[in-house]
């Protein structure tokens, strides 16, 4: 099914891709699968996108679980997969449709609508510790049972938390602090013309609230933003002095466009900006029942009031610059072209279905001074291919040729790196695969490195000073016998605190200590983070004993080691004279216990 989705994608994208000029699309921000019903969250730096997912091929609201996926810079979005299904309801039998998340107190707390056997409809809340889910069933049935859908919440400044939902009528009820209780009985907001605007040609519904509203505070003024008349929906809204009212209509936001006959409002303030989501038919194969996720910037009026926005497809300008000197996850995308997504078996999701010619943009990503070598985290159950980096486009300047061999799993996984030149400043960068036909492999992470390829690690024996205890590395007691513990020790300067780096390949290199001869590496080519396990080892240049250096914002290096990933790592970040090293999950952050500075 999955398969047959994405050579449909592929297939329709072609045109697209044909598309010429310099301005590429991004929105709809999702084009991996059909997204709807977006619901946005700021925490902790990023925007948290909660959506709905409409089913390859429906020909009705076809819906059967919810997606995450998040953004630091509203451009390049990563996706964390389905974190909540109707599995996840047992009392729910269909439609997964339009809710909303919302943090308190450490957790995450998520509304939404679902259909129940007996044909009506229902308000579940499902609970997460982490805003990527999993998601459980926070009360094993549902929270509201009045036949009602698309909830809405909003925690107010004195703590009092609202749930606004409802589609004929229009609904509110106080949560308590719980968020999977509430006190009272739902109240219905009457839906007066002058509170929700007047709709011709329905004396079933007179005013023009429709659906799908998006409740909030700003600026001391309570909003209600909603999907209006039907169909095709517009999105108008109201707003109100108090949290239940009175409303008052304020007229359009978003006009009826798009080629879906449905829409959906989500606001965000984030860095400054606000942020307008919606849905629409946009994608190829896209329409009211195949719809996807886009978002606008806008500024509201000084008095509050919200400007017209229009649906377009280049989308909101980016927050910032990718860092590519971190672990970027595959699947954090600005557009691509024939790939999907799914399940990484060690952790998180992997980019998948690529076949020659396929690609991924990432938009905006500062490369700085410059880098020296590319990183990919990739699994292949066939033979492999290649990942061009292209700058700017898909037949931009190439900096960099990384060749993929098979694993002999599609998800039995390897890092592979290769050198690359001439990425400085800041570019659009296209990673395009090429192969044979089928399917070439999986792509996990990417991570690129300055390091001494390009010039910047300095040559000769060095004490490397330790970031987070002023200590140096240091192999114990002088010793000259392969397998002495590589520790760290008040420096001295004397020659088991001096080490060299001897580039090898790909940016990898021995790190050789001056008065044994000896490699820095790690036992018995572990891949355990955690165990003081660095070792001083005769030079066979084999994985365990080759580090990438990757220099850190202050000018300090971590050293990643080429067969477990992991980076060089004082044990527990103590100061104990003598203590063993040890490799952990690298921090790619200055003045830790995995940063040396080479004096
Ligand atoms: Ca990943």
């Amino acid at each position: 099914m999955r398969r047959f989705f994405r050579f449909v994608i592929a297939t329709l994208l072609v045109g697209v891709v044909l598309v010429p000029g310099p301005a590429r699309a991004d929105n709809p921000i999702v084009q991996t699968i059909y997204t709807a019903d977006p619901a946005p969250l700021v925490y902790n730096g990023r925007v948290y996108l909660y959506t709905g997912h409409d089913e390859d091929g429906s020909t009705y609201f076809t819906m059967r679980d919810w997606r995450v996926w998040s953004s630091a810079d509203m451009v390049n979005w990563t996706d964390h997969g389905s974190a909540m299904s109707l599995a996840t309801f047992s009392w729910a039998s269909s439609d997964a449709w339009a809710g909303q998340a919302v943090y308190r107190n450490g957790k995450f707390y998520w509304y939404v609508p679902v259909r129940l056997s007996n044909g009506s409809t229902a308000i579940g809340v499902g609970v997460a510790d982490s805003p990527t889910g999993p998601f459980r069933d926070a009360l094993g049935h549902p929270l509201i049972q009045n036949a009602e859908i698309d909830p809405t919440v909003y925690i107010d400044d004195d703590g009092q938390a609202y749930l606004y939902y409802g589609n004929p009528h229009l609904w509110y009820v106080r949560l308590n602090a719980d968020m999977i209780s509430y006190s009272g009985s739902p109240t219905q907001i009457p839906l007066t013309t002058a509170g929700f605007g007047t709709r011709t040609g329905d004396a079933n519904r007179p005013t023009l609230y429709e659906e799908g509203p998006w409740f909030y505070k700003r600026n001391g003024q309570y909003y209600l933003v909603f999907a209006a008349k039907c169909c095709s929906e517009f999105i108008a809204y109201s707003t109100a002095p108090g949290p239940t009212g009175p409303w008052t209509y304020r007229g359009t936001i978003m006009p009826t466009q798009g080629g879906s006959f449905t829409n959906h409002p989500g606001l965000v303030d984030f860095n400054g900006g606000s942020y307008f989501f919606y849905h629409n038919g946009a994608l190829p194969g896209g329409g009211g029942y195949t719809r996807s996720v886009a978002v606008e910037k806008f500024s509201y009026n000084a008095d509050g009031t919200i400007p017209t926005i229009t649906m377009t497809t280049a989308g909101a300008p980016q927050v910032g610059v990718v860092n590519p000197y971190v672990r970027q996850e595959a699947e954090t995308i600005a557009w691509e072209s024939g790939v999907e997504t799914e399940p990484a078996a060690e952790g998180g999701m992997n980019v998948g279905w690529i076949q020659n010619g396929d690609w991924i943009k990432v938009k905006g990503v500062g490369f700085g001074t410059g880098a020296s070598s590319f990183t990919a985290r990739v699994a292949s159950g066939a033979s492999g291919g290649t990942i061009e980096l292209r700058l700017d486009s898909t037949t931009g300047t190439l900096a960099g040729t990384c060749s993929v061999s098979g694993t002999g799993g599609w998800q039995t996984w390897a890092t592979t790196t290769c050198a690359t030149t001439g990425a400085t400043g800041t570019h659009d960068l296209y990673l395009r695969f090429t192969g044979g036909s089928g399917y070439l492999f999986n792509l996990n992470w990417w991570q690129f490195a300055t390091g001494p390829s390009g010039g910047a690690y300095p040559t000769g024996y060095h004490p490397l000073v330790i970031g987070n205890n002023g200590l140096c590395l240091d192999v114990s007691g002088a010793s000259t016998a392969a397998g002495a513990a590589v520790t760290q020790w008040t420096c001295g300067g004397q020659a088991n605190q001096q080490f060299q780096f001897v580039p090898v390949t790909g940016g990898y290199g021995r790190l050789q200590a001056q008065h044994s001869g000896l490699d820095v590496a790690v036992a018995n080519s572990s891949t355990a983070a955690g165990v003081p396990n660095i070792i001083q080892q005769t030079p066979t240049s084999a994985p365990n004993s080759l580090w990438l250096p990757v220099q850190q914002s202050d000018g300090s290096y971590s050293f990643k080691n080429q067969n477990s990933g992991l980076c060089l790592d004082v044990f527990g970040a103590n100061s104990t004279l003598g203590q063993q090293l040890d490799q952990w999950q690298c921090k790619n952050a200055p003045a830790t216990n995995q940063d040396f500075t080479p004096r």
